[in-house]
């Protein structure tokens, strides 16, 4: 049967859909410019094998009960009805929120979810906490952007002004001579925003920029990270090195008095301790040019050119999530800034800094005249929380003390956890220290709607519906069209939206009211449609009603031309416009910073040698970063995300010049190890990535032979099976996923079959 196309919208685009019998035909937005491929993993998703058709339940909770139990991930599962999983979940929430009050429960439930701004499930999670149980632990900053969300603060301002109302793509196009750009501006990453990106724009921005004769210039150990579109240069350092290259670039600027003095003395603090640390006054060592050669891998002559070529140019620098998302991650973001305020560049048009330009499709856009309302979370009774990634600390450590941003916190006793629209399967570092760490709680509760190696860890399952299955608003603060998304299919199999489990359960505690407010979901989309239409109102701007809305499936809003605001506000006058930092200027020197007295961060950005780096047992860097296929871990099995595996695994890419050392040959199935594990992988063979590195993106679903090895093997090629966990540093405590070191060989046993998309016993 052939249905009437609707319109929907996911991260990565807005779209139309309709089913041709078993088929689901998807055409992009008719707005979009260059619309996603990531649209073709819905094909085949709603009736997918992988899907969770019932609610299951791990045959240990089930038999003896909550309670810690080294049997996750290997266990297998017992379908129950709707009305048992509800009830069972119900009781499990009492008994914790009695004996241990919301202390004992982590709702964190980080992850991204859908776009639908209503059943964000994220949102649903936490609210339905708070109006049930009175609150939760939760976690604080994200996987994306840990180090800088905290750093920026303290030296210029809150990240998402700097990342998302720092200089936008226009000006870009139009006054940047040079685009320095730190780790890269790789489309793939750009593709996708949180909460929808209708329109796909900065390819077109990167070829007018070059037409007009910007430089793009990536400093990134992947050739990848730059698009053909910049007609770009490449500079490959070796991974995380970084911020001793900025610092080479500094001293180089110093001793051959090109910086912008008078810049940096009328809108900064703190350059006279920099200076004094590139000279060595603190401690002999002197940082110039080789001193930054010797570490990441380029010769002095390059690194001095480099330096002398930036001056007197409009230089936008902008410093990518991946660079902080690794140990003293925190540096180069800092150093980005210390280099663009050096050169004087700051508030001038499409000069300056801007945050992790096209590390998501928000940044460098503009802004919409008001936001879409989000749902309301209520209140969390108290105050405790952690920075997201030290989940496995928390749980493996109840009662110990943590640094983190000034502060001495100790970690909770969880007892449970409830997790929706996240995979800490995927997004974590060392799963199988994850996994321990899961094994301590008393109960893990998820919803999923799909097998993922979250779900094959919680000791309930509840089956959600995927976004296609449901009605909702599509929309994010930097895009202009607010999206009717209309449900494509009827839920798969017993699954249920999460808004409607959490009513269910909100009643079977009591607190249906509370939580409902009375409003189905369609009820909520038209109070949050009503209250959109009355902040417009407010404006002067009128919008069609809800029906009208819905029926035409896209709704155009009226946008604010806000590129660069705060700073060139405070250009143009820092005493009428001050930073939000404690000085009102550019923090070179943070005496807030200084004040924590934390070694791997000091009050200036420093050079810190990470614990992770090339030994004879682990000679390679491992770079883990985000796949082009997919959405992280979202719909793995989803045809475009299966063309770009090789027989089931994922690919990793390394240099010619290793492959032939280690007589690795074009797709044969490599062992990437270290201390925490082993993965397999198809190899590819490029010179776009330097020797020396290897390079496996994040999120082919975990797919351990034995889940409960020490140092397990994963036959699909997740690289989080390698990485560390630990934070970056005490200020910030980030993920720091990005980077690891790792032996890799030609694989010679018998070649596991890939399992990842087979749902358990
Ligand atoms: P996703 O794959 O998006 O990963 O980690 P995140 O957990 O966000 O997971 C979302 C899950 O939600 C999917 O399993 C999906 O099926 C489910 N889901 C979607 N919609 C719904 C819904 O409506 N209801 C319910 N119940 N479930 C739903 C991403 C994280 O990974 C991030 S943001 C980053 S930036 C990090 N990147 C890296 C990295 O670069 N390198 C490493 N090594 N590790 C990383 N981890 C981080």
């Amino acid at each position: 049967m052939t249905q009437k196309p609707v319109m929907h919208s996911a991260h990565w685009g807005a779209f139309h859909a309709r089913r041709e019998g078993d088929r689901l035909i998807i055409d992009p937005f008719e707005g979009d410019p260059h619309p996603s491929p990531l649209l073709q993993n819905f094909q085949q998703a709603l009736n997918h094998p992988a899907r969770v058709a019932r609610p299951m339940v791990r045959r240990g909770w089930l038999e003896n009960g909550p309670g810690p139990d080294s049997r996750r991930g290997v266990d297998d599962y017992i379908a129950i009805d709707w009305d048992d999983a509800l009830q069972r979940v119900a009781q499990e929430l009492s008994r914790v929120g009695q004996t241990w009050g919301p202390a004992g429960i982590f709702g964190g439930s980080y992850g991204w979810s859908s776009a639908g701004r209503f059943h964000h499930a994220q949102s649903q999670v936490h609210r339905f906490l708070n109006t049930t149980l009175g609150g939760y632990v939760r976690s604080v900053n994200s996987y994306s952007s840990g180090a800088a969300s905290v750093l920026l603060p303290h030296i210029v301002g809150e990240m998402n002004e700097i990342a998302r109302r720092g200089v936008s793509w226009e000006e870009i196009a139009s006054h940047s001579d040079i685009v320095l750009a730190f780790g890269g501006l790789a489309l793939k990453n750009s593709q996708v925003a949180s909460g929808g990106l209708s329109e796909h724009t900065e390819r077109d921005f990167m070829q007018q920029a070059a037409r007009r004769g910007t430089r793009f210039i990536s400093v990134s150990p992947l050739k990848s990270d730059l698009p053909d579109d910049a007609r770009g240069e490449w500079l490959a350092l070796r991974p995380g090195t970084d911020a001793a290259f900025m610092l080479g670039l500094l001293a180089v600027l110093i001793e051959e008095a090109l910086t912008d003095e008078a810049f940096l003395a009328r809108y900064c603090v703190g350059w006279p301790e920099m200076v004094a640390y590139l000279r060595g006054e603190e401690d002999g060592v002197v940082r110039d040019a080789h001193w930054a050669a010797s570490i990441c891998g380029v010769s002095h002559d390059v690194i001095r050119q480099f330096a002398r070529q930036l001056h007197g140019k409009r230089v936008l620098v902008t410093v990518a999530h991946a660079l902080q998302r690794a140990e003293h991650g925190e540096q180069p973001v800092w150093l980005g800034l210390v280099l663009a305020a050096a050169l004087g560049q700051p508030g001038l048009p499409g000069g300056g800094y801007t945050y992790a330009l096209g590390a998501l499709g928000h940044y460098g856009k503009h802004h919409n005249l008001v936001s879409f309302p989000a749902l309301p979370q209520g209140k969390n009774g108290i105050d405790r929380f952690i920075p997201v990634a030290r989940i496995a600390d928390m749980l493996l450590n109840p009662g110990t003390r943590f640094d983190y941003n000034g502060r001495q916190l100790r970690y909770p006793h969880i007892r449970l956890a409830y997790w929706a629209g996240g995979n800490p399967f995927h997004h974590h570092q060392d799963l199988a220290r994850l996994r321990q760490a899961f094994c301590q709680l008393d109960t893990f509760i998820v919803h999923e709607s799909a097998w993922t190696a979250t779900a094959r860890h919680a000791d309930i399952v509840l089956p959600a519906t995927m976004t296609l299955e449901r009605e909702d608003i599509g929309g994010a603060p930097t895009d202009r069209h607010l999206i009717a998304m209309q449900p494509v299919a009827a839920p798969y199999a017993e699954a249920r939206d999460d808004y409607t489990i959490f009513s269910e359960l909100a009643r079977r505690l009591g607190r249906e009211e509370a939580f409902t407010e009375g409003r189905d979901a369609r009820g909520w989309l038209q109070h949050h449609y009503h209250q959109l239409q009355q902040k417009l109102a407010a404006h002067q701007v009128s919008i069609p009603d809800f029906d009208t809305f819905w029926q035409q499936g896209v709704l155009t809003l009226p946008q604010l031309k806000d590129g660069g605001r705060m700073i060139n506000a405070f250009r143009a006058d820092p005493d009428a416009a001050p930073l939000p930092t404690p000085s009102g200027k550019i923090e070179i020197f943070s005496a807030t910073i200084a004040s924590f007295n934390y070694q791997n961060c000091p009050g200036h950005p420093v050079w810190r040698e990470p614990q992770q780096k090339p030994t004879a047992d682990h000679p390679f860097w491992l770079i883990a970063n985000q796949p082009a296929t997919r959405l992280h871990s979202q719909l793995d099995f989803g045809d475009f995300s299966l063309s770009g595996k090789r027989d089931g695994r994922e690919v990793c890419s390394l240099n010619p010049q290793d492959a032939a050392r280690l007589a690795i040959a074009e797709s044969d199935l490599i062992e990437l190890y270290n201390d925490r594990g082993h993965v397999l992988a198809s190899a590819r063979v490029t010179d776009s990535i330097m020797a020396g590195v290897l390079q496996l993106p994040t999120g082919a679903w975990y797919d351990p032979v034995d889940p409960a090895a020490a140092r397990p093997l994963c036959r699909h090629g997740n690289p989080n099976v390698l990485t560390l966990d630990i934070g970056t540093s005490s200020l910030t405590q980030g993920c720091s996923g990005q980077i690891t070191v790792v032996q890799v060989r030609k694989f010679r046993g018998e070649r596991p079959p890939v399992r990842a998309f087979i749902p358990p016993h």
